[in-house]
C-alpha cells in the first residue's frame, strides 16, 4: 500500500461507564470528543473504526441501538462519547424525549466538549437535524468535523460530489466557516477518511492539553 494512504494509529480507547443523563456521566474534567449525528447514521461504527476496535461501541442494523451516552476513555488521554443517535422516530415518545433531553443537556453544560464529530449518511446529508446541531456548533463556537459515512455506497466520483455539495452547503449557511473543519468522506469498514479523521481527533485532544491520564 503506498505510503499516503497508511492509517495512523487508531487511538487506543476502553470502556468507561454509559449515562442516561448528566448527571450520571464522568465528571467534566477531561477533553471530550462527542459523535453525534442521525439514528442509524453509523457513529458507533467510525467510533470503532477511530479506536481500531471492532466492538468497542454497540452497533446494529436497527435503527436506536445506542440508547445511552456512553464515554470512552483514550489511553493518551481524553474521551470519545457516543451518543444516541437524533430522529429515530419508532423510539417511544417519552423515550426520545428522555434522549433529547440528556444529549441537549450533555451539549449544552459540558464544558470540556473540545468538539463534535456529525456523521451523516453521505447518501442522505444535511437533513433538519443536521444543520440544527451544525447551527448549535458554530452558534457555541465549537469546532465539528464532518464524516460522511458509508461513503463504500458510493462510487469514487459520487463520493466527491457529494462532499462538495455539502461543503457548499456548509459554507453558505454558516458565517464562521472557521469552526467548520473539513468534509471527509468515511467508511467504517474500509477505513476510507479515518486517517484524515484521526488528525483532526488528535489536534482537538492535544490542543486541550490531555496529559496522558485516559480521562478517568
Ligand atoms: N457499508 C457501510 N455500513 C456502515 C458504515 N457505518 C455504519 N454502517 C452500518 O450502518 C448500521 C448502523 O451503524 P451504527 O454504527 O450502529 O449507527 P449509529 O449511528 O451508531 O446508530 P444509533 O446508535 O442507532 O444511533 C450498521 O448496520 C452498520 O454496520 C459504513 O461506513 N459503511
Ligand atoms: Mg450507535
Amino acid at each position: 500500500m503506498p505510503a499516503a494512504n497508511a492509517e495512523p494509529k487508531p487511538l487506543a480507547a476502553s470502556f468507561l461507564l454509559s449515562a442516561d443523563r448528566l448527571s450520571r456521566c464522568p465528571p467534566d474534567d477531561a477533553p471530550e470528543v462527542a459523535f453525534v449525528g442521525r439514528s442509524n447514521a453509523g457513529k458507533s461504527s467510525a467510533l470503532n473504526r477511530l479506536a481500531g476496535q471492532r466492538r468497542l461501541a454497540r452497533v446494529s442494523k436497527t435503527p436506536g441501538r445506542t440508547q445511552l451516552m456512553n464515554f470512552f476513555a483514550v489511553a493518551s488521554g481524553g474521551r470519545l462519547v457516543d451518543l444516541p443517535g437524533y430522529g429515530y422516530a419508532r423510539a417511544p415518545k417519552t423515550r426520545r424525549e428522555a434522549w433529547g433531553q440528556a444529549i441537549d443537556d450533555y451539549l449544552h453544560e459540558r464544558l470540556n466538549l473540545v468538539g463534535v464529530v456529525l456523521v451523516m449518511d453521505i447518501r442522505h446529508p444535511l437533513r433538519d437535524a443536521d444543520r440544527h446541531m451544525i447551527g448549535w456548533g458554530t452558534g457555541r463556537g465549537k469546532p465539528i468535523l464532518t464524516l460522511l459515512s458509508k461513503a463504500d455506497k458510493l462510487k469514487r466520483g459520487a463520493r466527491i460530489a457529494a462532499a462538495r455539495a455539502v461543503e457548499k452547503a456548509l459554507g453558505e449557511g454558516v458565517s464562521n466557516g472557521q469552526l467548520l473543519g473539513r468534509v471527509v468522506p468515511f467508511s467504517a469498514p474500509t477505513g476510507l477518511g479515518a486517517g484524515d479523521a484521526l488528525g483532526i481527533l488528535g489536534k482537538w485532544l492535544d490542543a486541550a492539553g490531555v496529559r496522558g491520564e485516559g480521562g478517568r
